[in-house]
């Protein structure tokens, strides 16, 4: 896909960048460093999906807002148990990122919710997400569509 062959030159820069700078890592000079981004394949006749990725601020964050291309709708979920049952909710004041601590969206816990895709994804296919921050510049990233690794 076009949208593809666009994103991965800037990975590649991301990656140049990052390996030039003596002690310093490449993700270090991002306001977010945002990694491993991924969503499930659509269930069976399905148009959403969760996504996944993992986020490290510099300073005092929050994700306040997802958007996705060929997708209608975004949301950030987050998991609760609830009468014994997982229930999802949307997070209204988003996701907050303190100063340098690791913020995982998992399976099971945190995730983004993609609503109102266009068309279905399959392993292999890709998404592109957009990542808006209350405070660092918008982040765009590929997420890869695969199975999770466990259930
Ligand atoms: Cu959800």
């Amino acid at each position: 896909m076009a949208r593809l062959t666009l994103a991965l030159p800037a990975l590649l820069l991301l990656a140049a960048c990052g390996s030039g700078e003596g002690g310093k890592r490449g993700a270090a000079a991002e306001p977010v460093a945002v990694g491993d981004a991924w969503c499930r394949p659509t269930p069976n006749g399905r148009l959403m999906t969760g996504c996944y990725l993992t986020m490290t601020a510099r300073a005092d964050d929050r994700l306040v807002a997802v958007t996705a291309a060929g997708a209608g709708r975004v949301e950030l979920h987050e998991t609760r148990m609830e009468s014994g049952m997982m229930m999802m909710h949307p997070m209204e004041a988003g996701l907050p990122l303190p100063e340098g601590r690791l913020i995982e969206l998992e399976p099971g816990g945190n995730h983004i919710m993609v609503m109102g895709l266009t068309q279905p994804l399959e392993d292999g296919d890709s998404l592109e997400l957009t990542l808006d921050f209350q405070h660092a510049p918008d982040a765009k990233v590929t997420a890869w569509v695969r199975q999770p690794e466990a259930e």
